[in-house]
């Protein structure tokens, strides 16, 4: 379809797709169906993206499995079987592996294979990418679904290289399992992937010290098998639920409470959140309509749940250091658990509050904090991503006009709809930063994300149009607008990696659209009826 020539020794196609996890999966098959040649570029040997790296014992997703799937292809959710109510990380892996054999996608998938550097040639209308293999490919398009959680973090503490023990980052977990027994384990982190971990850790080895910064809101996922009744009658009305999952905030069926913590008397409020505690799960937070903006009500939902932390932990001194009391609940991403809060009443676990007592270095035998020094076999690192930017600003993404788009993002991401990026064209950024990505069930996110993009390249193909770009007013005011109604909220007070706090030096700008799924798909759909309003295509 292309009339772009063929650069000698450089393989030219319609697109290129960076990553091959749910979003660059998706991608490949909607070009297909397009009719456009694409070829997808992945670090890891395999499909998965975030499933494939994150291999850490309890990795668990805490979007119910019915939800949690691509509800393209009827014939695929049809026949899927999903064994629990939550998935693991094994069972969305092996789905993941089933759709790119079902659909055929592994033989446009050039695996082991980093992009480096995307470079826009305003001459030949295309870009350039260049692998880690020392590879080069030109494409008309190119399509980052590289993820908004696949940039771990690991901090720069002095010491590592010098460590005689093994240690591990939850995102970079090795192939084989790790055999923790009768060892002296710490792991540091507390966010969503130490929550999980850590429980599985203690049950295995002899010692587990949790090294806390922040404590964290988190709520048990009262996880179990998914009987086949429920599996099969939801199976029949899944258009209905998938509708309803798209049109929602959050892309998932949370029970949205329409009521205002200060409409229910005492004893409702507190039916409802032992309601909620009962059934577990991210649905907790939609307790009360108002507790995102009224920090009076969140603090009702906040109570509750360090009373239930202080009820399950049966030491005072460690039930109160994991009581969050620095941030709103629901603000900072909330975790689902198993067993984390009781854990602590296990005889080998220890918790340290490396607030009080910073972390030093890493020493040859383990972790010298400004009090101790404390003897390890092995380190979990759970300290998390440089979230929504650092995997697309880790690659060398080169403009029209010759601005990396690192340095276009100095002072926070600029992006139209978090899609495309002013003076990038036709990049497109799958779930990117001022999109629902992260906020939602990423997969309605990134199918909502995708079959948009596939659309508009269906547009142009008909129209016999080749290039696309996002207006820098058109993406000025969009930037805006995802920032005035961030700061509606309370979730801009919070130090997260929401808002970047987690990246020493990254800016404080809230990073995903917080105005819900279902609005956001609505503007997107208006603006391309509108004739791609804010894009200039040629
Ligand atoms: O990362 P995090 P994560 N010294 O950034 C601490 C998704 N996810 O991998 O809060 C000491 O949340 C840091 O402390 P603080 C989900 O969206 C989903 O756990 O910055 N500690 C924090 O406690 C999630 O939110 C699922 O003060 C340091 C922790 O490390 C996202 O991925 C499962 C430190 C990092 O927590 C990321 O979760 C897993 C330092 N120098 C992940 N630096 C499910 O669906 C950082 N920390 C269930």
């Amino acid at each position: 379809m292309s009339n772009v020539t063929s650069i000698p020794n450089r393989p030219h196609h319609d697109a290129i797709v960076v990553g091959a996890g749910f979003a660059g999966l998706y991608m490949l098959h909607k070009l297909r169906e397009l009719g456009l040649s694409a070829q997808c570029f992945e670090g890891g040997d395999s499909v998965g993206g975030t499933w494939y790296w994150n291999r850490y014992p309890g990795a668990r997703c805490d979007v119910p499995s019915l939800e949690y799937s691509f509800s393209f292809s009827d014939e695929l959710q049809q026949e899927w079987e999903w064994s629990e109510r939550y998935p693991a990380q094994p069972e969305i892996l092996r789905y993941l592996d089933h759709v790119a054999d079902r659909f055929d996608l592994r033989r446009e998938i050039h695996f082991n294979t980093w992009i480096q550097s995307a470079r826009f040639d305003p001459d030949q209308g295309m870009w350039i990418v260049t692998t880690d293999t020392g590879e080069t490919a030109t494409a008309r398009y190119c399509i980052l679904a590289t993820g908004a959680l696949s940039a771990p973090r690991k901090p720069d503490f002095a010491g590592l290289d010098d460590f005689a023990g093994q240690w591990y980052h939850t995102g970079q977990w090795p192939h084989q399992p790790v055999d923790f027994t009768g060892q002296r384990v710490a792991v540091i982190g507390t966010g969503s992937s130490g929550i999980q971990v850590a429980p599985m850790i203690a049950a295995e080895a002899a010692e587990l010290t949790v090294f806390q910064r922040t404590p964290n809101f988190s709520i048990p996922a009262w996880n179990q098998p998914l009987p086949r009744s429920v599996q099969d009658e939801w199976k029949k009305h899944y258009p209905r639920h998938r509708a309803a999952a798209k049109a929602s905030r959050s892309g998932a069926l949370y029970d949205y409470s329409q009521r205002s913590a200060f409409d229910m008397t005492a004893a409702e409020r507190q039916a409802e959140l032992d309601a909620r505690w009962a059934r577990g799960g991210a649905n907790f937070t939609h307790c009360f309509n108002d507790m995102f903006r009224d920090k009076a009500a969140n603090d009702i939902a906040a109570d509750y749940v360090r009373n239930k932390i202080g009820s399950i932990v049966q030491d005072w001194d460690k039930a109160a250091l994991l009581m969050p009391t620095d941030h709103a609940i629901g603000t900072k991403r909330i975790c689902v658990d198993t067993d984390y809060y009781a854990m602590f009443n296990r005889p080998n676990v220890t918790l340290v509050d490396v607030r009080a007592t910073p972390i030093t270095r890493i020493t040859t035998t383990g972790i010298a904090t400004s009090a101790a020094d404390h003897a390890f076999d092995s380190i979990v690192f759970a300290t998390g991503y440089d979230a929504v930017t650092g995997s697309l600003t880790r690659i060398d993404i080169i403009g029209r006009s010759g601005v990396g788009l690192k340095d276009k993002w100095r002072d926070g991401p600029k992006s139209y709809l978090g899609i495309m990026v002013a003076d990038y064209p036709n990049l497109f950024t799958i779930t990117g930063p001022g999109s629902p990505s992260i906020l939602t069930n990423v997969v309605m996110s990134i199918e909502q994300h995708v079959e948009w993009v596939a659309d508009c390249l269906g547009t142009m193909a008909r129209t016999g149009a080749d290039l696309i770009e996002p207006e820098l007013a058109a993406e000025d005011e969009w930037v805006a607008h995802v920032a005035d109604i961030a700061a509606q909220t309370l979730h801009v007070q919070a130090n997260s990696w929401y808002m970047g706090a987690n990246v020493p030096g990254k800016p404080r700008v809230f990073l995903p659209y917080i105005g819900g799924l279902g609005t956001y798909t609505q503007i997107c759909n208006e603006i391309a009826r509108d004739g791609y309003r804010g894009f200039v295509i040629r």
